[in-house]
């Protein structure tokens, strides 16, 4: 599945990891690359010395192409967006912004950059100022999420622009990317299935929540704050509801959720902490290696866009 994205990333199947704060660390992202997609390190809210180091280690594990994702909410972006640059890597993501400032230092380093975006308008503007893709990301992804949905996201944001354009949102297999390319995709991207992947050093009571979560078992907390963040129902998430239903300020609100998504991801606290997940939670069902998934989602996909071509 030659695309205008693996052929602009060097990368064989046109699977692209999402840049998960606390997932998305070097082991994670070094197996996605080795398998054949474009693996991630999620930058989130870590320092951009630790951020090298990841992108050191990754380096390490393997010789294929991985970028980095910049988030752009956090206290760190600047120290990031220029750790990406010195480290050489040659694929960048946003999240959570507009990564206008930054495009000018990238674009003069030779990187691409591929801004995720939740809207045709911004789609618009990254393309104007020089991005090489945007992801188009759906409402159905974990975390934080904007309010359209990949199925009417991505064909209106295809029609808007030139540039390749990356699914993001729901897709958890095969039928999911093969679904995608049919909008107008020339690629995906996909968190939740690779948070269970063998290789993620996420905990096992995360990785068992998610292959035990239902087609309904999401919830989106921060609406009323306008910070809406997908996760798995729980304690937690049953709490912030109810204060946030009784108009609870911001402040009061992040304090229940401050340093829940390590204390899910590193502990295996799933009920207090935040279990970020997407809607396709429902069909993860087992722990495979990064290959064994890629392999058995590209064979699905080839199969069924072949069916459509006769
Ligand atoms: O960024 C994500 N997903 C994330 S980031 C994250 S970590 C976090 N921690 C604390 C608070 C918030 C997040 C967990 N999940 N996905 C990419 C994404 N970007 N989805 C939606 C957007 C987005 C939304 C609005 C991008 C730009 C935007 O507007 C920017 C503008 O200025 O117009």
């Amino acid at each position: 599945m030659k695309t205008r994205v693996t052929e602009m990333l060097g990368i064989q199947c046109p699977i692209i990891q999402g840049g998960m704060a606390w997932v998305a660390e070097h082991n994670l992202a070094a197996a996605v690359s080795e398998a054949g997609g474009l693996g991630l390190i999620g930058g989130a809210n870590a320092p951009g010395e630790v951020v090298r180091e990841e992108i050191r280690k990754a380096k390490q594990l393997t010789d294929k192409p991985f970028g980095v994702n910049v988030m752009l909410l956090s206290p760190y972006a600047d120290d990031v967006a220029k750790v990406v640059v010195e480290e050489g890597i040659k694929v960048v993501t946003t999240g959570a912004g507009n990564p206008e400032k930054y495009m000018d230092m990238w674009k003069a380093a030779g990187i691409k950059v591929i801004p995720v975006v939740a809207s045709v308008a911004l789609a618009k503007r990254m393309e104007k100022y020089g991005a090489d893709a945007v992801v188009a990301e759906g409402t159905e992804s974990g975390g934080h999420i904007g309010e359209a949905t990949t199925m009417t996201l991505v064909p209106q944001i295809a029609d808007a622009v030139s540039i390749p354009v990356i699914a993001a949102g729901g897709i958890g297999d095969g039928r999911g990317i093969a679904a995608a390319f049919m909008l107008g995709a020339e690629a995906v991207q996909m968190g939740t299935r690779f948070v269970v992947a063998k290789e993620s050093i996420v905990h096992e009571d995360y990785k068992q929540r998610i292959i035990k979560a239902k087609d309904i078992d999401s919830a989106v907390t921060g609406r009323s704050h306008g910070h809406p963040i997908r996760c798995l129902r729980n304690k937690m998430t049953r709490e912030y509801l109810k204060l946030e239903q009784e108009g609870k300020s911001f402040e009061e609100l992040e304090y229940l959720t401050l340093g829940s998504l390590r204390k899910a991801v590193q502990e295996g606290d799933v009920n207090n902490g935040t279990v970020m997940a997407g809607q396709i939670a429902g069909m993860v069902t087992r722990e495979q290696t990064c290959k064994e998934m890629i392999d058995e989602m590209m064979a699905q996909a080839e199969k069924l866009l072949n069916c459509c071509e006769r």
